[in-house]
């Protein structure tokens, strides 16, 4: 116990039976209501909370960060950071999300701590198995849909699902234009996790849209 292997196991085991990732985007939350939504996403029983704040500044992130660790329990959603490997001990996160474009997978657990999960980004087949040969823990695989959140990348469709399910063994987020009405589709297409951003952040009632997607994920 203590010892960053056995951190990283423990923390893998929370991540293997994992369905729904949300992720709180100040692209989408005012800074003011981060508590709020995190809180929220606690109560909808989410699996993981990722918190991505792409415009602010270090020291923002770290504060923020701090809170939210505040209100995530020890034994509920893996909280995950994007960027900022270096905040991770700080913050007191369970790991880190890396982008094509970031630091390789080795490098951002180095930062992060040997005891932390290494999520990547996913746009192809080729990407997906290459993420995991790096090592890396999870990938999130997409934009499965157009999306605003994400508005320059082109969309990879629902039939990728399929084909990185048979060729990647480490958890498969799907991404992108994912919500309670497109979520058919991406079952279908193979799916058994995914990540909503937008369409939970917007929800009027985070934790019942919560329920309707966990309700269809494990009903499928
Ligand atoms: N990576 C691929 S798509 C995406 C990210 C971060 C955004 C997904 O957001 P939304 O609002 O669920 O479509
Ligand atoms: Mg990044």
């Amino acid at each position: 116990m203590g010892k960053p292997h056995d951190h990283l196991h423990q923390r893998l085991a929370r991540l293997a039976p994992a369905r729904l990732y949300a992720i709180v985007d100040t692209g989408y939350v005012e800074l003011s209501r981060v508590p709020f939504v995190t809180e929220q996403l606690v109560r909808g029983g989410v699996d993981l909370i990722q918190f991505r704040a792409k415009k602010q500044a270090h020291g923002e992130v770290a504060e923020l960060g701090k809170q939210m660790r505040r209100l995530i329990p020890p034994a509920g959603p893996l909280f995950i950071l994007n960027d900022h490997p270096h905040l991770v001990a700080e913050i007191g996160a369970d790991g880190i999300h890396v982008g094509q474009d970031d630091l390789p997978v080795a490098e951002a657990r180095r930062q992060a701590g040997e005891g932390s999960i290494v999520g990547k980004s996913t746009h192809s087949l080729d990407q997906a198995i290459a993420a995991e040969k790096e090592g890396a823990d999870y990938i999130g695989v997409g934009p499965i849909f157009a999306t605003p959140t994400k508005p320059d990348y082109v969309p990879v469709g629902p039939p990728l699902i399929g084909k990185v399910a048979a060729a990647v063994r480490v958890p498969q987020f799907c991404i992108g234009g994912v919500n309670e009405s497109t979520l058919p589709e991406v079952l279908t297409a193979g799916a058994k996790r995914v990540v909503i951003v937008s369409a939970l952040l917007k929800s009027q009632d985070i934790p019942a849209y919560c329920r309707r997607v966990r309700e269809q994920l494990v009903s499928h």
